[in-house]
């Protein structure tokens, strides 16, 4: 329907431009061409002027108005440590390209009224003018160079691996069609070893089991974890296509390619529950959550940090969404505990297991129980 309007609209709007151009014609040869191209170019010139402060009205207006929603202001303050710094390069490239844009328009649409066509007006013939094309080389070159150096600093800054002696969590983002397989080391704050030709059905990482250090590493449900003020270093891979590893509030965005390891070090700074505190302060935040339910929870209440894929990478894309909570240290260890080892839960003793039959150090110590305390022969209790 919304198709067959547009098809009538283009339509009427053609036939109403053949139209004019037949009444032009028709008054040029009533009135003769000049005083009509007179007349038009007057009206042309006055048009441009309007049009030009309409735009340029609207443009500011509608960035204003939708300043949160698009463009990220707001409500949508950086939950990072390196965040800031990525903030600052968006903001400074906005204020330079806004003032060329602004200065372009208004030169061409005063000059297209300036220089409208007048009777006994000649155009001037400039063939070259030195002092323009240095301004118009150097000004450009003076504020690229300012933005490319400050940006590559910020890259290095943000890009920056994690130091020998550091204290941080190595977590790893395996993304597949379509979803994240979201790793993390165990006690031994280790990931273990992966070999992409042990993938099966029941081991979708990989993971080399003969290596110890997988046998504490825990893969992760809906929701992830991470501790406040740590360090991370996300080891991001992907088994199939390409995938993105997108925590917008934490400015984090890496693509996963496969058969090359990307990573990702940040540090949260803010809490889910200081960041649903900052969201309070907008009204958009206050809304209800549930449209059909005005009395219920606000929109801030219900707010999570999201991790998305921000690579189009199928028909199931968009299932890629998974929650990460950001808490305290003592909130996250007591959620780290009881997170069972994937090996332990799901491999050990069973076909798919390369060391069955051995005795592993992680095994539960089994202890001899006396016969006349057997409790498994007893009659169950009503
Ligand atoms: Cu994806």
């Amino acid at each position: 329907m919304t198709a067959l309007i547009i098809v009538l609209c283009i339509i009427l709007i053609t036939i109403v431009l053949v139209q004019i151009g037949r009444v032009t014609e028709l008054t040029a040869q009533i009135k003769g061409e000049r005083e009509v191209m007179r007349d038009s170019s007057k009206w042309n010139g006055w048009i441009s002027l309007g049009f030009l402060v309409v735009f340029l009205v609207s443009v500011f207006v509608s960035a204003w108005h939708y300043k949160n929603e698009m463009l990220g202001y707001g409500p949508h303050a950086a939950a990072s440590q390196h965040g800031g710094a990525l903030d600052s390069m968006f903001n400074l490239t906005l204020i330079f390209t806004g003032i060329v844009f602004v200065l372009t328009h208004i030169a061409l649409f005063w000059y297209a009224y300036k220089y409208r066509w007048r009777e006994n007006r000649k155009a001037e013939f400039i063939a070259h003018d030195n002092r323009l094309e240095m301004i118009w080389t150097a000004v450009p070159a003076v504020v690229m160079t300012f933005l490319v150096v400050r940006g590559l600093d910020a890259w290095n800054t943000v890009m920056a691996d994690v130091g020998s002696d550091e204290d941080y969590i190595e977590i790893e983002a395996i993304g597949q069609q379509f979803n994240w397989i979201i790793r993390y080391p165990g006690s031994d704050g280790k990931l273990g070893a992966r070999d992409y030709k042990l993938t099966s059905a029941n081991n979708q990482v990989g993971q080399d089991f003969t290596d110890r250090k997988n046998w504490d590493d825990v893969i992760v449900g809906q929701e992830m974890y991470l501790p406040v003020g740590k360090k991370v270093r996300v080891r991001i891979i992907a088994k199939d296509v390409l995938h993105n590893f997108y925590l917008p509030q934490f400015r984090v965005k890496m693509d996963a390619v496969p058969g090359m390891p990307t990573y990702f070090v940040f540090t949260p700074i803010k809490t889910t529950a200081e960041y649903r505190n900052e969201l309070r302060k907008y009204p958009e935040y206050n809304e209800p959550y549930d449209k059909a339910d005005p009395t219920g929870p606000k929109r801030w209440e219900k707010f999570e940090y999201e991790l998305a894929c921000a690579e189009l990478c199928g028909k199931g894309h968009y299932s890629m969404k998974r929650i990460l909570r950001v808490v305290s240290q003592e909130e996250f260890d007591a959620w780290y505990k009881n997170e069972p080892s994937y090996y332990v839960s799901q491999i050990r003793g069973k076909d798919d297991d390369p060391n069955k039959g051995k005795v592993l150090d992680i095994d539960p110590v089994e202890v001899p129980q006396p016969a006349d305390q057997d409790t498994t022969k007893k009659e169950p209790t009503k």
